[in-house]
């Protein structure tokens, strides 16, 4: 299997991270690619032009990193990062969800903060998109005893989410009055698999 991938995307992290979790790392080859350059090597994988994209042995490539995340936990013997059924599925789904959408967010403050022209700058849409990550931010931090012990794609997705805040500053020091978060996060990020996947500084 190879993984199209980039050193500073999230979602790309999140399967890696899964990856390491679930002892298959050794069994995919990452190769580099910029999405945001549309590189025939990528698109002709996944028009739609991003990162990840996994390309499974046979040729038939696998997107988003949802996806990839399912198919990657059913190639395994470990234990599953997505529960077969139950609440317990439903939970880790809605937490990736949450993840995914900080993430997107987190994203699109990028984009508008440090690519757009300064004059063309939309504040009211990077204010929007900031209070949705702080709610959700406050959401994980009053449900964090839920999130304790616990190491699948719910708790995976959440952490790797946090640390990009880190990385990018969407929106500034979320630690500010969500201890019991932060405390969870400190934990988790030093888990091998989070420490071998870190962006480069
Ligand atoms: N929903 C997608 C999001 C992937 C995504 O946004 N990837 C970015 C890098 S962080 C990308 O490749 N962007 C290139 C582009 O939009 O052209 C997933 O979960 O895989």
């Amino acid at each position: 299997m190879l993984l199209r991938h980039s050193h500073t995307s999230p979602y790309v992290r999140k399967v890696a991270v899964l990856l390491h979790e679930v002892g298959l790392d050794e069994q995919v080859a990452f190769e580099t690619i910029d999405g945001w350059s549309e590189p025939d090597l990528l698109t002709d994988d996944n028009p739609l032009s991003m990162v990840p994209t996994l390309v499974l042995d046979e040729g038939t490539s696998l997107y988003d990193s949802p996806v990839i995340c399912e198919y990657l936990d059913r190639a395994h013997d470990g234990p599953r990062m997505i529960p077969e059924n139950g609440d317990a599925r439903w939970q880790v789904l809605r937490e990736q969800a949450l993840a995914d959408g900080i993430l997107d967010c987190a994203i699109l403050i990028f984009m508008e903060t440090l690519k757009r022209p300064a004059e063309k700058r939309w504040d009211w849409w990077i204010e929007l998109k900031q209070r949705a990550i702080l709610r959700s931010l406050d959401m994980l931090d009053g449900q964090v005893d839920t999130l304790v012990g616990r190491v699948d794609l719910g708790t995976i997705s959440t952490a790797v989410a946090l640390s990009y805040l880190d990385l990018r500053g969407a929106v500034g020091e979320w630690r500010g009055g969500r201890d019991r978060l932060a405390a969870w996060h400190a934990e988790f990020a030093v888990r091998p698999s989070m420490t071998k996947t870190a962006p480069p500084a």
